[in-house]
């Protein structure tokens, strides 16, 4: 168990006496706490660790045997379960969805699973060149895993679609949401994907059904218009009501699925097939550094064991992600899902409570907007938040003004670099209004550009850091029994609002509020 790991009592002795970030951050180590891999530098002077506290926490990540966990777990063994007791038990191969160039896993299940990924990006290829022409405009039907990873890399990088080219997503069952995509758009020129694992998704299923009327009333066959991406003999696995059927298996994570088919159509008709290659080969190579890096470089590892530092040792309990790109607008929704459903676990893998703190809360905005908003408390309110910025050297249109002397792209990095210094060295005044205590914990990932490579790589470095959380934690990051009882409960309030005879009388207390109204 992770508290009985020897280095932790010794980083525990150690964050009784946490370092004064403001005599501790210099030029020279701001220069040597740093990492480079696969076009990502991570800076991380600003984080509350001296050398000894990272010895330590190698020391741990070798106890918890991060690196053996990250080889069983891309190679294919069955690590999505709990000993002893029902679970998913299965493997966790969203690594092999993106597994087709070079160095690839020799473990059997591994090579399968890539294998059948090249299959369906085989029949993506030929589907998009089949269909080139006829649609403009894409909407995806989805929710949660099935929405937030595609639709977070589909905003992300707009400036690279193809011209003439449009991607829309419907998650919320809330029918102003597919009224408000619906609305302007010429549904003869629409393609319709609907994304849903299970095939059985509430939401999905009634926004299917609620754009296919919509498309009936306007006289189009919706067989010419919809698509399906879904698992293997699910509900919705009935290719006779689509015009294409992609797939996509059981040791793949909703959360871990937006390089599979479940972003694959979408981000594929946006920057045509070539590009979602893009985003596959910049996540395979975080795969390979995660996988084969030393501890010392390997960057998805460091960022966990800095998260676990300040997690269990220094003891806070949230997170802001704040990506100084707007293109990035949506990436901290995707991360909270990501991270939150993976690691929001109160039981270790042999199904013991676990007497430590596991996932924190993950939040975030876009910088510099973010600093307008909730900075104020960042800097001086009474609970510390470690922050994990983002940012890139170059902007995405590469159109830029100089006014006073700076391009707004430097004006962005400006602020992201002030922003890392101010929170971690603080202010002293006579004033107390305008003292900044300092030593708020952060950290910067830096990359060239937002391209669909490197945000591939963004995505798995991400999967990585969550993944290696839950091994030193001892956890099952793969599972997600949490939204299981809203779900049960959804159902039976459902059959009250229809009329039905149901022996839940809380909720039929909430609906008798709707009829007083
Ligand atoms: C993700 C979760 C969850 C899931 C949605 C949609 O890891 O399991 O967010 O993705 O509930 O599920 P379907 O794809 O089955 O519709």
């Amino acid at each position: 168990m992770f508290t009985k790991l020897p280095s932790v009592a010794e980083l525990q002795a150690k964050a009784a006496h946490p370092l004064d970030m403001a005599k501790t951050l210099t030029p020279e180590r701001i220069q040597k706490m740093a990492a480079t891999a696969v076009g990502f530098k991570l800076l991380f002077g600003t984080e509350r660790v001296d050398e000894s506290i990272l010895k330590a926490l190698f020391s741990l990540a070798r106890e918890a045997k991060c690196m053996e966990k990250m080889a069983a777990m891309q190679s294919g063994e069955v690590i999505n379960r709990i000993e002893g007791f029902e679970s998913e038990n299965r493997s966790v191969l969203h690594t092999a969805m993106r597994d087709q160039f070079g160095s690839p896993q020799t473990a059997r299940p591994a090579q399968e699973a890539a294998a059948m990924a090249g299959r369906e990006l085989q029949k993506l290829e030929k589907f998009l060149k089949s269909q080139e022409g006829k649609f403009t405009d894409l909407i995806q039907i989805g929710i949660g895993g099935s929405d937030l990873g595609p639709r977070a890399l589909a905003i992300a990088l707009q400036p690279f679609y193809r011209p003439g080219h449009r991607v829309h997503f419907i998650s919320n069952v809330d029918p102003d949401d597919a009224n408000a995509v619906l609305s302007g758009l010429d549904l003869k020129k629409t393609v319709v994907v609907v994304v849903s694992k299970s095939g059985s998704t509430l939401e999905t299923l009634t926004n299917e059904a609620f754009v296919r009327t919509r498309m009936e009333k306007a006289g189009i066959d919706p067989k010419k218009h919809f698509v399906a991406v879904t698992g293997e003999k699910s509900p919705m696995d009935n290719p006779e009501r689509y015009l294409a059927s992609f797939y996509m298996w059981d040791f793949v994570g909703g959360r871990y699925s937006a390089t599979s088919m479940v972003g694959g159509v979408s981000l594929g008709f946006a920057l045509g097939f070539d590009g979602f290659k893009e985003i596959l080969r910049g996540a395979h190579e975080m795969d390979h550094h995660a996988l084969t890096a030393a501890p010392e470089k390997n960057l998805p590892l460091l960022a966990a064991l800095l998260g676990v530092w300040n997690r269990n040792f220094l003891k806070y309990p949230t997170v802001a992600i704040i990506p100084y790109s707007q293109a990035l607008l949506r990436f901290p929704a995707h991360l909270q899902q990501l991270d939150m459903e993976s690691n929001g676990k109160r039981i270790d893998q042999k199904g013991s409570a676990v007497p430590f703190s596991t996932g924190p809360i993950i939040w975030g905005e876009p910088g510099t907007n973010g600093q307008h908003s909730f900075y104020q408390l960042i800097h001086q309110g009474t609970d510390i938040v470690p922050l994990e910025f983002i940012g890139f050297q170059h902007s995405q249109y590469g159109h830029d003004l100089n006014i006073q002397g700076t391009s707004s792209q430097q004006k962005l990095l400006s602020n992201l670099f002030a922003q890392s210094i101010a929170l971690s060295v603080g202010q002293t005044s006579d004033n107390p209004n305008k003292v900044f205590p300092g030593n708020r914990p952060n950290r910067i990932l830096l990359g060239d550009k937002c391209t669909p490579h490197s945000l591939g790589a963004l995505l798995a470095y991400y999967e990585h850091k969550v993944a290696f959380q839950g091994f030193i934690w001892g956890i099952n990051s793969f599972d997600q029994e949490g939204v299981q009882l809203g779900k049960k409960l959804a159902t039976k309030m459902l059959h009250l609002f229809a009329g039905q005879k149901e022996d839940f009388p809380l909720g039929q207390s909430y609906l008798g509020f709707l009829t007083k109204m």
